[in-house]
């Protein structure tokens, strides 16, 4: 245990919380102390557990007090570190697992509550049970939460439709850094009393405060669902295909997913019970998704129809369209398995990047052989959500290379490198996973003064002692 930390707090908190709300045993909490990438360990004074909002306010208190700083952590499946304290080993890990309660589900309403802890597929399939759907998934959704979900306002492969966590978002439970509890759970649509802590809360990364609970949006049930998995030439086809499907399936196309030949590969090689969709490797994949309800017709035949359609323009080489559940949930696995592959072939430098979705086709061919060019040996593989204009443009070590060698020694440029090409398109560094540990630097070096110094200042107000989540998202 950290020598600086006051004598008495850790006493104080495990009375508090009793034995199965509070370890400091460093074999519990080892697992929570890395990231999901395993880039980044840190240490920690104890791993504390409330079970609900008062216990957590108690934390708070406390830990203001001695100024002792905290970090919340969810199912840390964090992309960028966010969840992983710094090495000093001052933190508390506040970790929501404890608060696991739907508290209420109402079909009339369209809407549920799930305290922070709720794991996302736990939330699906409450929702399913009551003829309801939770339009927001990500390949993480067997572990995480909720209180992640909406504190790095999440993307995944719905946003095309339904947008990222923020608009899925009615109201917010949490616990501001003075111990405060803010009571914003509501099933209101509309409420314009000002401005919106919800939304200041989502995307804070926990730095300014602990979500304990959300009310969440629902939608009805798809009746049915089209999972087809097509293989093309160019990514600029693969735009031209989406807008042209648009037109023929409206707003049902849910999910529009790029994958090339390469991220395919991984995933055969190294997912058990993966198989090759297509006869033919294509240098480009996409899995496109499109759902109906039961009074529509089927959207197996409108996506059948469209890609033929488009095989015969030449878009499209050749596709494939699920005949069952059972194949389309194999579809979807080649496509979520891409950063579990990935992460067993090795480690990368990984950039989530947002740009207008008419600049991505020419930005995944001239923007991987800039980089390409630029550090020899060095492999781009992007995909990811090309229909919201989001890739996941990872770079990976050269053949033969230590990977992690490789990254301390030449990561810092090669990010700088893809977030300027990033930049000079009018992007954005982070479009899904926020900022974290790992973006910081980044994000200080290509964001505008007046940006850093409005959030600066909204932090300052809100946590004038600093306590939360210290050097994530902020300097
Ligand atoms: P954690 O990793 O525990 O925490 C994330 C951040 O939120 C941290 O800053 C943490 O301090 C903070 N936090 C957590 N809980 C709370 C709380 N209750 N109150 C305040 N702050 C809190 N993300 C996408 O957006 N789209 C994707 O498609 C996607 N796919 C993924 C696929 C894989 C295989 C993996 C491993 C991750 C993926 N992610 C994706 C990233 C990740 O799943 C999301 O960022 C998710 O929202 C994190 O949830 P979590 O519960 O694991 O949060
Ligand atoms: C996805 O879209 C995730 O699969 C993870 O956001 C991206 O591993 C990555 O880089
Ligand atoms: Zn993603």
């Amino acid at each position: 245990m950290n020598a600086t930390l006051p004598a008495d707090l850790i006493e104080t908190l495990a009375r508090l919380l009793g034995p199965r709300g509070f370890t400091a045993d460093p074999a519990d909490m080892r697992p929570w102390l890395t990231d999901w990438r395993g880039r980044i360990t840190g240490a920690a004074a104890a791993l504390l557990s409330p079970v609900d909002a008062a216990e957590t306010q108690a934390i708070v208190r406390l830990a203001a007090r001695a100024g002792v700083p905290i970090v919340p952590q969810g199912g840390n499946t964090s992309m960028v570190a966010g969840a992983t304290p710094d090495a000093s080993g001052r933190a508390l890990i506040l970790s929501t697992r404890r608060m696991r309660a739907i508290r209420s589900l109402s079909p009339e309403d369209n809407v549920a509550v799930a305290e922070a802890g709720v794991i996302l597929s736990d939330l699906h399939d409450a929702a399913e049970a009551q003829g309801r759907r939770f339009p927001l998934s990500l390949a993480a959704k067997g572990s995480a939460t909720i209180g992640g979900l909406v504190s790095t306002n999440a993307g995944g492969t719905q946003v095309l439709r339904f947008g990222t966590m923020r608009a899925l978002l009615l109201g917010i439970e949490a616990v501001l850094p003075s111990g405060e509890l803010f009571d914003g759970i509501t099933a209101l649509r509309k409420d314009n009393r000002g401005y919106d802590l919800r939304q200041l809360l989502a995307g804070a990364e926990g730095t300014l405060g602990i979500v304990t609970a959300a009310s969440l949006r629902l939608v009805p049930a798809a009746a049915a669902r089209a999972v087809a998995w097509a293989g093309l030439d160019d990514p600029r086809d693969a735009l031209a295909l989406l807008r042209r499907m648009e037109g023929q399936l409206g707003d049902a196309i849910e999910s529009f997913e790029i994958v090339p030949a390469e991220a395919l590969r991984l995933v055969l090689a190294h997912v058990p019970g993966t198989r090759a969709p297509l006869e033919d490797s294509h240098p480009w994949n996409l899995l496109i998704e499109a759902t109906a309800p039961a009074s529509a017709p089927d959207p197996r035949e409108a996506i059948t129809a469209a890609l033929a359609g488009a095989i015969e323009a030449g878009f499209v080489r050749d596709a494939t369209v699920a005949a069952n559940e059972a194949q389309a949930d194999a579809l979807w696995k080649l496509r979520e398995s891409v950063s579990e592959a990935e992460r067993v072939d090795g480690i990368a430098a990984k950039h989530d990047v947002a740009l207008p979705v008419s600049a991505m086709p020419r930005f995944l061919i001239e923007g991987a052989r800039e980089v390409e060019q630029r550090f020899p040996g060095v492999r781009v593989l992007a995909f990811g959500h090309l229909g919201d204009g989001n890739v996941h443009f990872n770079v990976r070590a050269p053949l033969g290379a230590d990977d992690r060698a490789w990254l301390a020694a030449e990561g810092a440029t090669i990010s700088a490198f893809v977030h300027d090409l990033v930049g000079s398109e009018g992007g954005s560094l982070s479009a899904e996973h926020g900022i974290g540990q790992t973006k910081l630097a980044e994000f200080v070096r290509t964001a505008s003064p007046a940006r850093i110094g409005a959030l600066k200042a909204i932090k300052a107000a809100l946590d004038p002692a600093g306590i939360m989540n210290p050097g994530k998202l902020l300097p």
